[in-house]
C-alpha cells in the first residue's frame, strides 16, 4: 500500500511543478498550432493573474495577443485611470486588456505591435512597429515604440513614443489642458494626438465635434471614426 501511494504521488507532484500556464497568445499557439482565433485565458503576471483575451491566430502568421479592440461601439472607453490600469470590456467583443498586463507582457518578452483597422465600406489597412513596450506604473506606463512597416494605414503613432498614458483623471500629457478630457479617451497623448483608438465610437464620418472619434488620421484624416481597430502584440522571434 505504501509503495503504491509513493508511486502515485510522484506524478502529481511532477505535474504541479511542470504546470506551464500560457503567458500570452504565442504560448497558446505553441501548445497547439491548430488553435483558431478566439477568446483564451492567459496569465500575464503569474498563476493568480488569469485574464481572458482575444488571440488573433490569422493576421501575418498569427500569435497576436490583442490588448485593445473596437468593433461595434458596445463598450464605453471614457474611463478613469484605475480601469485603464486593470482593464475593462469583454474579450469576445470590445475591450482594453489593462496597462498593468501590457507592462508585464512587454517586460517579459521583446514585443512587436500590429494595429489593424477597417472603415464602414470594408476597406482595411494596418501598420506594424518592430518594437513596442510599456514601462511601469511608477513611470506613468510610458510608451516606447520604434520601427515601422506601413500596411496602408500610415504612421500616426511614432510621435507619441516616449509619452506617459493619460486618462481624464490623470493628466500626464504635454499639453497645458487635458487631452483625455478634450478628446474623450484614455491614451498616450502628447499635445494631443494623430490617432485616438480609444475615442468615441461615431459610426463613420462626422465633423460636428473635433477629433474625438476613433481616428487614425494618416489613413482617414480628421473627422472619420473607424468601424474597427485593434492593437495587438507578439514576441519578436
Ligand atoms: C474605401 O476605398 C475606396 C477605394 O479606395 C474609396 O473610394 C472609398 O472612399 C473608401 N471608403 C471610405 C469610407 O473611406
Ligand atoms: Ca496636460
Amino acid at each position: 500500500m505504501k509503495l503504491f501511494l509513493g508511486f502515485f504521488l510522484i506524478p502529481v507532484v511532477t505535474s504541479c511543478s511542470d504546470l506551464s500556464l500560457p503567458l500570452d497568445c504565442s504560448d497558446i499557439y505553441n501548445q497547439d498550432t491548430s488553435r483558431p482565433s478566439g477568446v483564451y485565458t492567459i496569465y500575464p503576471i503569474g498563476t493568480t493573474s488569469a485574464v481572458q483575451v482575444y488571440c488573433d491566430m490569422e493576421s501575418l502568421e498569427g500569435k497576436w495577443t490583442v490588448f485593445q479592440r473596437r468593433m461595434d461601439g458596445s463598450v464605453n472607453f471614457y474611463r478613469p485611470w484605475n480601469q485603464y490600469k486593470l482593464g475593462f470590456g469583454n474579450a469576445a467583443g470590445e475591450y482594453w486588456l489593462g496597462l498593468e498586463n501590457v507592462f508585464h507582457l512587454t517586460q517579459r518578452k521583446k514585443s512587436e505591435l500590429l494595429i489593424d483597422m477597417e472603415d464602414f465600406e470594408g476597406n482595411k489597412s494596418y501598420v506594424r512597429y518592430t518594437s513596442f513596450c510599456v514601462g511601469p506604473e511608477s513611470d506613468g506606463y510610458r510608451l516606447h515604440l520604434t520601427g515601422i512597416t506601413n500596411g496602408g494605414a500610415g504612421d500616426s503613432l511614432s510621435h507619441i513614443s516616449g509619452q506617459k498614458f493619460s486618462t481624464f483623471d490623470k493628466d500626464q500629457d504635454t499639453w497645458e489642458k487635458n487631452c483625455a478630457q478634450t478628446f474623450i479617451a484614455g491614451f498616450w497623448f502628447s499635445d494631443c494626438h494623430s490617432a485616438n483608438p480609444n475615442g468615441v465610437y461615431r459610426w463613420g464620418a462626422d465633423n460636428s465635434l473635433y477629433a474625438i472619434g476613433v481616428e487614425w488620421t494618416s489613413w482617414k484624416g480628421r473627422g472619420y471614426s473607424l468601424k474597427a481597430i485593434s492593437m495587438k502584440i507578439r514576441p519578436v522571434q
